[in-house]
């Protein structure tokens, strides 16, 4: 297709031309609801023909503030008419404080910034091997680190070596060794593991599991599951990347007390504090792929220069971005919402559920929920159902083949969340033969 051809479809802004531009052009790695996005503000997004949506997916929780975040847009502009990007070569005046900020916030003495989600996740393991060689004296190259059935924590070859989902990984080998897996919520399944070997370094879990469809575990695994790991001298990693930054009600999804003071969890009976914590997503409220590995001193200090880093990894850019997008999670009360908001939406579907023949249950913590369909009859229903939301005006996207996950941006209002539930509800019953 040549230019002055995509110069027409701008003029003619039809999604349909959008969309076979995307067919034409790009690796056929996605199968994207039909739609072409073409402008968002909080809970909303318009396509090219300026018709409107609920986003109930928020760029899978990377939108948590609501699409371009005014306080987020200003502080971005500010930054890069200054300064975007210096490489760690040099210091520079933005990371530093940036640094003292999000441990302050997370209560860690140290960071090491990176870029997207899985890139953080794979540093995670890095810091993790090292540290069971240079602390636990694991022998070199024999550290192994426990993860979960059903995980989902990025897509490079390391990462998808311990996918439990073959769609993720086949062809995609040789695999990365080092990885145990275990039933997710299992503690028993867990302490078996931990206590036939001494080659363990850590323990790399999903507070809630996303991608599998939103899998809320018993409400003191991570808090039990931790205990463990330090009765064996493992490490506790939680990939937070899509369960952070307020999702679930609280500012942490391992139930901890919300830094935020609005105590998510009053008597912190939960409450637990991982060893390595990992962020992604709405760390940079949707604006700017902002990553990053927090820990302490004993843990964070065997790596030494020159062992690990990123050329835009801490950038002055993603600094300025991330400390507004911390603060406007704190000052707008964002985990008090979600908790809040994603009762109501679970008591909605809930009492729908109670005259459904096609929703068998609905699940989540916080505005993270998920929908399971009753497929049986239908295997497209969940994706038919979501081809109709997007008719009736709201997009949503199924995982893992029956089951649609809810997540709309934590500034929804309690007015916008009722008539998005209406439209769900309008959606449903519409297939209820
Ligand atoms: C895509 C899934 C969700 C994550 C957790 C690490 C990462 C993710 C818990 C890696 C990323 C994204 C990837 C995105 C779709 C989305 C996703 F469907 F792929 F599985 F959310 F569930 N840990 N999840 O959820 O972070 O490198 O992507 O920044 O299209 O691949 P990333």
């Amino acid at each position: 297709m040549d230019y002055t051809t995509i110069k027409s479809i701008q003029k003619k802004h039809k999604s349909s031309d959008f969309i076979e531009l995307e067919k034409e052009f790009l690796a056929n790695n996605y199968s994207p609801i039909p739609v072409a996005i073409d402008e968002g503000k909080g809970v909303f997004v318009w396509d090219a023909e300026g018709k409107q949506y609920f986003d109930f997916l928020s760029s899978y929780s990377a939108v948590n503030q609501g699409h371009c975040h005014p306080r987020l847009l200003k502080v971005m502009n500010e930054q890069s008419k200054k300064l975007t990007l210096t490489s760690r070569a040099f210091y520079n005046t933005e990371l530093g404080k940036y640094a003292k900020y999000i441990t302050d916030y997370f209560g860690y003495q140290k960071i090491l910034p990176m870029n997207s989600g899985v890139e953080a996740v794979e540093t995670a393991i890095k810091l993790t091997r090292k540290w069971g060689v240079v602390k636990k004296g694991i022998r070199n190259n024999r550290s192994q680190i426990i993860v979960c059935d059903q995980n989902f924590h990025g897509r490079t070859t390391t990462v998808v070596s311990f996918s439990s989902d073959n769609e993720s990984k086949d062809n995609f080998g040789p695999f990365t060794p080092g990885f145990i897996t275990t039933p997710y919520n299992d503690l028993p399944a867990l302490e078996r593991i931990l206590k036939s070997n001494e080659d363990i370094a850590g323990f790399l879990v999903e507070p809630i599991q996303g991608e599998a469809g939103v899998r809320v575990p018993d409400d003191d695994y991570c808090s039990r599951a931790n205990a463990l790991c330090k009765k064996y001298n493992v490490l506790f990693i939680a990939d937070e990347i899509q369960s952070g930054m307020g999702r679930t009600g609280g500012l942490l999804s391992t139930c901890g007390e919300c830094h935020c003071n609005d105590h998510c969890n009053k008597n912190g009976r939960f409450y637990t504090r991982p060893d390595i914590l990992i962020l992604g997503k709405a760390l940079s409220g949707g604006l700017y792929p902002v990553s990053a590995v927090l820990s302490d001193s004993k843990i964070m200090d065997v790596l030494e220069p020159g062992q690990h880093g990123s050329t835009y990894g801490g950038n002055p850019l993603a600094c300025r971005i991330a400390v507004e997008a911390l603060k406007v999670l704190k000052e707008e009360h964002l985990m008090v919402n979600a908790r809040k908001l994603g009762k109501i939406f679970r008591q909605s579907i809930q009492e729908y559920i109670s005259t459904s023949k096609i929703v068998r249950k609905v699940r989540g913590k916080g505005l993270l929920n998920a929908m399971v369909i009753d497929s049986e009859k239908r295997v497209s229903l969940a994706w038919d159902i979501c081809i109709k939301l997007k008719d009736n005006g709201l997009l949503a996207k199924p995982t893992h083949g029956n089951i649609i996950r809810f997540a709309p941006p934590l500034v929804i209002t309690k007015k916008q969340l009722h008539d998005a539930i209406e439209i769900i509800i309008n959606t449903l019953r519409e297939f209820e033969t």
